[in-house]
C-alpha cells in the first residue's frame, strides 16, 4: 500500500478534479504490475496496473492479490467500472485502502467485488490513503472545495503597510513553495483591492505543472481590462453584481447582494466540479472565510527580520486549529494549520 501511494502521488498535477490513486498487483510477494490514475478522463489505477503485466506473467493474474489505495470504482464515468475489471480478470483477493466517498461509488465497489466472491480486505492506515486525498474527500463530503488559506505576514503580524508602496515580505523559497501549491489546487481566489493594488497575474511560474483557475471578486466590475488577471495564461472568473456573460477566457458570474459571497463562490466550485481552492488574499476576504468556518488548512508565512510596526493586521484564526506542520527557508517559517473542523482529515500522514 505504500508503494500504491508512492504511485498515486505521481498523478498530483493531472488527476483532479478525481482522486490520486495507485494500484499494485503481486503474485507470491512478487510485484507483477503496477499503475496509478494519471490523468483526469483516463484510465483508472487498476487499468494501467493490469495492464502492464507482461505477458508471461499474465498467467499468473487469476492467482494474485491486487492492492488499491482507494475503493475500486463500480460506476461508468469517463471510463468503465474497475469492480467489473477485477472480478473479469478473476483477481481472487483485493486490499482496499480506503472506501471512495463519491456518490456513484461509496461502498458500491466494494460490495461488488464481495457478491462476486472476492475476498476484500481494508487497509488498516486508511488515514494515509485519505490524507492523501483530503481534497476529493472534502470536496465529496462536504460538497465544497477543499479550501486553503495563505498569506504572508511579517514578525510583528501585517501583511501590508499603510503606504501606498509594496513590501514584499515573503522570500524567493517560499514563493517557490506557494508557486508549487498553485500548481496542485484547482483555483486560486483573492479579493478586490489586492487585485487592484498588486495587479497579480496570479499563474504557476516557479513550479512545473498547471496555472489554476483564477477567481475574483470584483462586485462593481472596478478592475481594469488590462490588469494582469485578465491575461490570456489561464481562464478568469469574475465573481460581480452587474452581468453574466463569457468573454474570451473570462467568465462573469452574476452573484447577489444579500447572500454570503464566499458561500456563492464555495456553491459555484461544487457545481464547476473545482475539487479545492487556495485563497491568497486580502485581509478581508481571508477574515470572512475564518469568520464563517469555511476553511480547512491555512499556510502562514512569517518573515521572521521584517517589522512592519504599522499597516494592515494579518488575519487571525480562531476556533479549534492545531498545527499540521513547519517549514523553515531562510528567513521565512512557513506553519501549515488544520482547521480542527474537518472531521475527515484525522491525521497528519501524507502532508
Ligand atoms: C478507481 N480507480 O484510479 C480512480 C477512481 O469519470 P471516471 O470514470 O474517471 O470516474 C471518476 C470517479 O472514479 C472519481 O470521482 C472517483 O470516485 C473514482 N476514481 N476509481 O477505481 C482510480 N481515479
Ligand atoms: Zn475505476
Amino acid at each position: 500500500m505504500t508503494r500504491c501511494l508512492e504511485l498515486a502521488k505521481l498523478g498530483i498535477n493531472h488527476a483532479a478534479p478525481n482522486p490520486m490513486v495507485g494500484a499494485v498487483l503481486v503474485y507470491q510477494n512478487r510485484i507483477i504490475g503496477e499503475g496509478y490514475h494519471q490523468k483526469y478522463g483516463e484510465p483508472h489505477a487498476e487499468v494501467n496496473c493490469i495492464n502492464s503485466v507482461q505477458p508471461e506473467d499474465e498467467h499468473l493474474i487469476a492467482q494474485s492479490t491486487i492492492y488499491v489505495s482507494l475503493e475500486p470504482c463500480a460506476h461508468y464515468g469517463k471510463t468503465p467500472p474497475c469492480a467489473d475489471l477485477i472480478i473479469r480478470k478473476q483477481i481472487p483477493k483485493v486490499v482496499v485502502g480506503c472506501r471512495d466517498p463519491f456518490e456513484s461509488v461509496n461502498g458500491k465497489g466494494i460490495e461488488k467485488l464481495k457478491a462476486a466472491g472476492i475476498e476484500v480486505e481494508m487497509y488498516a492506515y486508511s488515514q494515509q490513503c485519505i490524507a492523501l486525498n483530503k481534497r476529493f474527500f472534502t470536496f465529496h463530503i462536504k460538497k465544497r472545495p477543499f479550501v486553503l488559506l495563505k498569506w504572508a505576514q511579517s514578525a510583528d503580524h501585517f501583511i501590508g503597510s499603510n503606504s501606498d508602496k509594496r513590501i514584499l515580505i515573503s522570500n524567493e523559497l517560499s514563493n517557490r513553495e506557494v508557486h508549487k501549491l498553485r500548481s496542485e489546487y484547482s483555483a486560486i481566489l483573492i479579493g478586490t483591492n489586492t487585485a487592484l493594488k498588486d495587479n497579480p497575474s496570479l499563474t504557476n511560474r516557479l513550479w512545473t505543472g498547471k496555472n489554476p483557475i483564477r477567481l475574483v471578486i470584483d462586485k462593481q466590475l472596478s478592475i481594469p481590462n488590462d490588469h494582469q488577471i485578465f491575461n490570456a495564461e489561464a481562464p478568469t472568473v469574475v465573481f460581480n453584481l452587474k452581468k453574466a456573460a463569457t468573454i474570451g477566457n473570462v467568465e462573469f458570474v452574476k452573484i447577489e447582494a444579500h447572500t454570503s459571497t464566499i458561500q456563492q463562490i464555495l456553491e459555484y466550485c461544487y457545481q464547476k466540479n473545482i475539487t479545492s481552492i487556495l485563497v491568497e488574499g486580502g485581509q478581508k476576504l481571508l477574515q470572512s472565510f475564518i469568520d464563517e468556518s469555511l476553511w480547512d488548512e491555512a499556510l502562514v508565512i512569517e518573515n521572521s527580520h521584517l517589522y512592519i510596526q504599522n499597516g494592515t493586521h494579518a488575519p487571525l484564526l480562531k476556533g479549534e486549529i492545531s498545527q499540521l506542520n513547519q517549514i523553515v527557508l531562510e528567513n521565512d517559517t512557513l506553519t501549515y494549520f488544520k482547521s480542527s473542523l474537518n472531521p475527515y482529515l484525522l491525521s497528519d500522514d501524507g502532508k
